[in-house]
């Protein structure tokens, strides 16, 4: 029994050695040493270089290291009988709300005008609003959508929340479909972007979608680069049809020094850094995969691969 691991982004050594100690006898091979790929049972993967995943005979199941899997589904090579897992981790999801609050409270508490103020030495008091008074919408009210609409609603804002099925959740007004998509948008002085990457979403951030917010809003888009047309967001926050926008995820990461985003005085961006596994607790969450893996008992957050998701 073999276990591939692929990640550039992570650690493989603490992720061994977090495996290992819940399964003593497991052969964890660290790519790209493969070992006789014919005995790798399952991959544990992140950005797995496309056709890899097929060039190994005996694969059973795959073990995203992410909770988007839009990359691996992207690669036409993906075998299309085995079970392909998304990774949901408390602590991928304690760091996205993390992440989506921070953003938030600074463009509630006006940080983003206050950097703006400091550069020209311009001293000008500007005092927020109570927190209920701004509604900040969140596309996408899956595991990280709903966490950070909890953290937000509890931390006093007005949260609403746009998925594609129908929801209820307390202190959350929820909006469903593209139908509703107008109704959610018009109030959402703030925008969070935490939708998965598929055809439907492709481009949902576009210039068109920003008329539709309150005059001055604010994007905080951590879903994926693909989402994001990034020249409609220069036109809307040029055009003043956006106040500011953050960005943690691009159509090209590393995003190219040149690109208009490093520079510009209204977007702020983070390299692909919204959240992260904690590996002694992601490690336990696919152990529970492997636990199964290895009972032949049904897989937990199977990917729906007509769904995208
Ligand atoms: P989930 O699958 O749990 O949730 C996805 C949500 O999006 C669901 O509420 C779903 O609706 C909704 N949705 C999907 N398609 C549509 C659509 N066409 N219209 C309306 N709503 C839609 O995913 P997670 O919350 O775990 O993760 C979300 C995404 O966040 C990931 O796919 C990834 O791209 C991104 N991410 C980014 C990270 C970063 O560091 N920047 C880190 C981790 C994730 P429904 O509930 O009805 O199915
Ligand atoms: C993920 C990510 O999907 O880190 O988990 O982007």
């Amino acid at each position: 029994m073999a276990l591939l691991f692929v990640s550039a982004a992570d650690d493989p050594d603490q992720w061994r050695t977090e495996l290992r100690q819940r399964f003593p006898d497991l052969d964890v091979r660290i790519h790209p040493e493969l070992g006789d790929p014919a005995n790798i049972d399952v991959a544990l993967v992140w950005l797995p270089p496309p056709g890899l995943l097929a060039s190994l005979p005996n694969l059973k199941a795959i073990l995203s290291l992410g909770a988007g899997v839009d990359a691996m589904l992207d690669d036409p090579t993906l075998p299309a009988d085995l079970p392909l897992c998304r990774l949901v981790d408390p602590s991928l999801t304690r760091t996205m709300t993390e992440y989506v609050l921070l953003h938030t409270l600074k463009y509630h508490r006006m940080q983003d005008l206050f950097a703006r103020d400091q550069r020209h030495a311009r001293w000008q008091l500007r005092l927020p609003a109570p927190p209920r008074q701004t509604t900040v919408g969140i596309l996408g009210l899956g595991v990280l959508g709903t966490d950070a609409a909890r953290a937000l609603a509890a931390h006093g804002f007005t949260v609403r929340g746009w998925s594609r099925s129908p929801k209820e959740l307390e202190g959350v007004a929820c909006f469903a479909g593209p139908d509703q998509l107008d109704a959610f948008l018009s109030a959402c002085r703030i925008l969070v972007c935490l939708l998965p990457l598929t055809r439907e979403t492709e481009g949902i951030l576009n210039r068109n979608l920003f008329r539709r917010l309150p005059p001055d809003a604010r994007l905080i888009h951590v879903g994926r680069g693909a989402q994001l047309v990034e020249g409609d967001l220069l036109l809307a926050l040029d055009g003043g049809e956006l106040g500011g926008a953050t960005v943690d995820v691009f159509t090209q990461e590393p995003l190219p020094a040149d690109h208009p985003f490093w520079r510009h005085p209204a977007v702020d961006i983070t390299p692909h850094a919204a959240s992260y596994s904690d590996p002694s607790v992601g490690a336990e969450v696919v152990a529970e995969n492997l636990r199964r893996f290895f009972e032949r008992r049904p897989l937990l957050h199977v990917v729906d691969r007509a769904r995208g998701y």
